[in-house]
């Protein structure tokens, strides 16, 4: 052959195939009807679309607990005539959690788990140029034989994720076990000069006639250009299922994937007839050229190169949806964590929808994905059975995904059984080898189904995990670790991770959650554990931060978490929702965010704190001013601050963050944050109380009583300054102490206040307080004080085992005390938890005439326990 016509011949082998999908897939996410019953009845149908779920309200309302048990879904399903002799699959992409198929009141198959895919074949069942009815029995209720069987999150019962229709051709690939993608892309060697890539999958002949078949794979270059194709010819026997395997040969000088160029290579492999040009079936497939390793002394290689993991965990649920997502919020996550500059996401507690993946494909960020065994196991053979098959799916589902570099199949699975005090010995020894027995058939089958892939598991700060050797088992441990939270200092981490380190040289370590909850409306000068402040949450990550970058043997960094996420039985600032997030429920950023933004840019950046909190209210010095704290992040080596245009100093930043006193001035103070190569600015408007009531003219004053906090009322406008013992000619308490819970050692009840959307105000106050004063000019005041029993038990009737002590248990449950406005009583026994109940938010209001320059005094007289103010507004009618 002539080189010109060998040039003609190659050229026709790589040109594309013309490539339509061979199969029908189409969505059936809309004209479902729902019934959240055991039994459903027929008129009681309720309109609904997928993704739904039945737990996007009562997962947050004051009731405790949620509605776990049974829904029933059904929709008409319309079967085209045409397509008689045509396969047809049903996919749902995730139904929380166990979901039983039915058509035409016949069973087509049953699902275990809430966060895995799944594909039924419904061919026998359907009827063919009719409606068929197709119904769908969901449950949510607590079953110890599937995991997870509990956790700090809300298990969102219902059909949360996509549902699709597939018609194929009776020959396709086979993807129904497993609801893979059903061919399996990957690449047995791969290094920047050279690639070679493998496909490989299954085809079934359901057709009753044996054929011979042409498998293709096309690889098409992140811009869209043919690259290599792949062909294999092989008979299938009718009836049966055939592998087939195809290897390219070494392509050159790939384009690697990675979070800073996440080169995208396409497979489009199909199915033919030999000798027919018609395609069968046809499967997309993303491809990425990218190898990785992990290193006991040096941490997270990437294409060869040392990378940090800087990242953050993800959980699947928004404000107002529960988990049931459109794909685009799913989307828009992924694009806020990308412009955070994260390299790393960890999918917590379980497998998220496939547009998560594809994703952070697309987006360049690697991916730890998990199965949910969380806190416990069942010892049984039928949770392992579901763990095992659980983690099959995932593994399967997302094989192809070049983000994915872990998988990932237990959680703290020892922190149930760390604090059982009460178990004998003996039983403790028998749950830890179960546990572990399990652990050893996870992590098997991870490492044979993904080789190449890391296994990994997540552990809290607890020596039992090291202790068993269960740390031993994956190769990757990710430690979860709370210091300056849940106890400790945040300055305690690199100490604990060198010892780890130390103790265990050959073990790859990172760390997998950390940090402290925060709500956008606290905000403080003098951040505490605890408070929920954005600027504790904030200084917190900053330490954490720098003290595993000077490791260079930590593998890397999740944040817990990317947004506040609902887990229905805690009591944050916010109930029913663990407020962890670098963003908002809603995703609205807080500051810390905005600290990791600046942190991970490579260009110079400075950022000043305090976004959501730009209308504040001061209590003004002498001069009128008021000095405060402002907060600045940067990257470069120092920040100078300009206040109105005037100079207030320069410093270098500590952690990346520098903090500097600025004397605000009532009315705007555009802050002006300086390096040599960024800016940034920030308007901060001011509200002046004077110092001295009597100075000018009054208004409202609104006191956060027991807080180092400022709660600012997002609906009202309404600024909760922090409290302060009295200063003569200003206000402030007079006695009495911060309350603390006894249980948490927290600054707050750590209780959901029922009746108020203003949790923070109630949930931190003054007990045994004398007075609270007010040096305010003569006038008519409305005086409000906020109030809410702290003790969840006051006033219920106890179980006493003292007999003796019975009377003593009740006076100091139920504590009363009388309210007087400048030695006029006002009230008497007045008693929280008897005429309102314990944590209620209780406001009582009253007017009181202010002469003869005395100042307005509110005295706390008590009589039985301990006096308590949470909130006091003083307004001039
Ligand atoms: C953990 C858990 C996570 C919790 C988190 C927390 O260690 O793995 O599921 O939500 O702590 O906020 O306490």
């Amino acid at each position: 052959m002539s080189r010109r016509l060998l040039g003609l011949a190659f050229s026709l082998f790589l040109s594309a195939s013309i490539w339509a999908a061979p199969v029908i897939k189409t969505s059936l996410n809309s004209g479902w009807f729902f019934q959240q019953t055991d039994h459903p009845d027929s008129t009681k149908w309720e309109p609904v679309n997928v993704p739904h779920t039945w737990n996007a309200k009562d997962a947050f309302d004051d009731q405790p607990g949620y509605y776990r048990g049974t829904g029933w879904y059904r929709r008409n399903l319309y079967v085209d005539a045409g397509w008689k002799g045509q396969k047809l699959f049903l996919d749902f992409e995730g139904v929380n959690k166990t979901a039983t198929v039915f058509i035409n009141e016949q069973k087509v198959g049953e699902h275990k788990g809430g966060y895995t895919a799944f594909s039924f074949d419904i061919s026998p069942y359907v009827h063919y140029g009719s409606d068929n009815d197709l119904r769908v029995e969901v449950s949510n209720a607590p079953d110890p034989q599937i995991p997870p069987l509990e956790a700090d999150f809300t298990f969102y019962g219902g059909i949360y994720r996509d549902v699709w229709l597939k018609v194929d051709n009776p020959i396709h690939f086979a993807f129904s076990k497993y609801a893979t993608p059903a061919v399996y892309v990957n690449t047995p060697q791969v290094s920047a000069e050279s690639a070679q890539v493998k496909v490989r999958g299954t085809v079934r002949n359901e057709t009753g006639k044996t054929n011979r078949l042409l498998v293709r794979s096309e690889i098409f270059s992140p811009e869209g250009k043919l690259v290599e194709v792949l062909n294999k010819v092989f008979t299938v026997r009718r009836n049966s299922d055939r592998d087939f395997e195809m290897v390219s040969k070494p392509l050159n000088k790939p384009q690697l994937w990675s979070p800073d160029a996440p080169n995208l290579y396409t497979v489009k492999t199909t199915v033919q007839l030999y000798h027919s040009d018609s395609i069968l079936d046809g499967v997309e497939s993303p491809l990425g050229f990218r190898w990785f390793k992990a290193d006991p002394n040096l941490g997270f290689f990437l294409n060869g190169k040392p990378l940090k993991l800087h990242g953050l965990n993800r959980h699947q649920d928004f404000a107002g949806l529960g988990n049931a997502l459109p794909n685009d919020l799913h989307k828009k996550d992924f694009e806020l964590i990308k412009k955070m500059g994260a390299n790393f996401v960890r999918l917590a507690h379980y497998p998220q929808a496939p547009e998560v993946y594809r994703e952070c494909d697309r987006l360049g960020l690697l991916v730890w994905s998990e199965i949910p065994v969380v806190n416990e196991i069942t010892e049984s053979k039928e949770f392992t059975e579901n763990c095992l098959n659980m983690q099959r799916e995932q593994i399967h589902q997302t094989y192809n995904h070049p983000s994915v570099v872990m998988y990932g199949y237990m959680n703290e699975v020892f922190i149930r059984l760390a604090y059982a005090k009460q178990l004998s010995d003996s039983v403790r020894n028998w749950k830890i080898k179960n546990t572990l027995k399990l652990a050893r058939e996870l992590d098997s089958l991870t490492r044979s189904e993904a080789p190449g892939r890391l296994t990994v598991m997540a552990l809290h700060q607890n020596p039992i995990y090291n202790k068993t050797g269960i740390a031993d088992i994956p190769q990757v441990i990710g430690w979860n670790l709370y210091m300056g939270w849940y106890g400790g200092k945040y300055t305690d981490l690199g100490t604990f991770l060198d010892k780890q380190h130390a103790e265990h040289p050959n073990r790859c370590i990172m760390l997998s959650e950390y940090g402290p909850g925060s709500d956008v409306r606290l905000h403080t000068d003098h951040p505490e554990v605890w408070d929920y402040s954005e600027e504790y949450q904030f200084l917190s990550h900053a330490s954490y931060r720098f003290q595993v970058d000077e490791r260079p043997y930590v593998m890397g960094m999740a944040a817990w978490i990317f947004a506040d996420f609902g887990s229905e039985g805690r009591a944050d600032a916010i109930p029913h929702i663990n407020q962890k997030g670098l963003v908002k429920y809603n995703r609205t950023p807080k500051d810390v965010y905005h600290y990791y933004q600046v942190m991970n840019d490579k260009l110079p950046r400075v950022a000043i704190a305090g976004t959501n909190y730009t209308n504040r209210t001061y209590v003004a010095d002498e001069n009128g001013k008021s000095k405060h704290q402002v907060w600045m992040f940067t990257n470069s080596g120092q920040v100078t601050l300009y206040r109105n245009g005037e100079w207030i100093n320069s410093q270098k930043p500590v952690d990346g963050i520098v903090k500097m006193q600025v004397p605000f001035v009532s009315g705007p103070n555009k802050l002006l944050a300086v390096t040599d190569m960024a800016e940034d600015s920030l308007v901060v408007n001011v509200k002046m109380i004077p110092r001295k009531l009597t100075a000018g003219e009054f208004h409202t004053i609104r006191v956060n009583v027991g807080s180092n906090c400022n709660f600012h009322n997002e609906l009202t406008g309404e600024n909760w300054i922090p409290d302060q013992p009295y200063q003569p000619g200003s206000f402030g308490y007079v006695g009495g102490d911060i309350y603390h819970s006894v249980s948490w050692k927290a600054l707050s009840t750590q209780s959901n206040i029922k009746g108020t959307d203003d949790d923070p105000l109630y949930q931190t106050m003054r007990e045994g307080l004398e007075s609270y004063r007010f040096d305010v000019p003569d006038g008519c005041y409305k005086v409000t004080l906020l109030f809410a029993e702290p003790n969840s038990k006051a006033g219920q009737p106890q179980l006493i085992y003292n007999l003796s002590n019975e009377e003593n248990e009740q006076k100091a449950n139920l504590r009363s005390f009388g309210i007087s406005m400048n030695g006029e009583h006002e009230v008497g026994h007045f008693n929280l938890a008897r005429d309102y109940g314990a944590l209620r938010a209780v406001k009582k209001t009253f007017m009181v005439n202010v002469k003869k320059g005395e100042g307005l005094s509110v005295q706390f007289l008590p009589e039985h326990g301990k006096t308590l103010l949470s909130g006091i507004r003083i307004e001039k009618r």
